[in-house]
């Protein structure tokens, strides 16, 4: 017997199954619904070395990473996914970083798989607990609810990742602008610094 609908509720919709193509290889997603862009002079106040910012968004302003989305409502039950490509380069002696985030329900994971290049993913918790992961072809990091995380290029070509969590999970940068991370990474005579 078919349920019965109360007068006017609209029955909730539902999502249909689909698909994309995901080159595992370049780390490219074949048909994203939206691409995020950060440029150089969207890092104002992240990096160290703040004049060298300045001078890099007088020198052409390059692309520090881009986030590539297909359309997934940000819903309990959800599973946004995403590839974060984040190009390689210095502010200063400071590799380029993305922003970084808590979760905005701080208690939702996240799993990184990196697909390209090499860097870090640098954690944070509230209390300051700070731990760099390598991250490399291949390495999957995952991302404990309550950690803020952000990744990091060592490399000479672009760190990319494919992303998954949860649909109610959100993004707040407010906190991570206000606090930073403890731990920066650096090339200095060649080597990796983080500190
Ligand atoms: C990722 C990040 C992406 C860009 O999809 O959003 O790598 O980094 P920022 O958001 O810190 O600028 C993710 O962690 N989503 O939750
Ligand atoms: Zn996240």
């Amino acid at each position: 017997m078919a349920a019965k609908k109360a007068a006017g509720t609209a029955a909730p919709q539902l999502m249909m199954p689909w698909s994309i193509d995901i080159d595992l290889v370049d780390g490219v997603m074949r048909e994203p619904d939206r691409v995020l862009v950060r440029r150089a002079s969207d890092m104002k106040g992240y990096y160290k070395d703040e004049a060298a910012l300045q001078r890099l968004i007088a020198q052409g302003d390059p692309v520090h990473y881009e986030v590539f989305e297909k359309h997934i409502p940000e819903q309990p039950g959800q599973l946004p996914l995403c590839i974060s490509k984040l190009y390689p380069g210095r502010v200063g002696e400071e590799c380029f970083m993305t922003k970084g985030h808590y979760h905005t329900v701080s208690g939702t994971a996240e799993i990184y798989l990196c697909i390209r290049g090499q860097g870090y993913m640098v954690l944070k918790t509230a209390d300051s607990k700070c731990v760099a992961e390598p991250m490399k072809r291949n390495r999957m990091v995952y991302v404990p609810p309550h950690w803020a995380h952000r990744s990091v290029n060592t490399g000479a070509e672009p760190l990319i990742s494919f992303c998954v969590y949860p649909g109610d999970a959100g993004h707040n940068y407010g906190d991570i602008a206000t606090e930073g991370f403890p731990k920066r990474v650096f090339i200095r005579g060649g080597k990796e610094v983080i500190e």
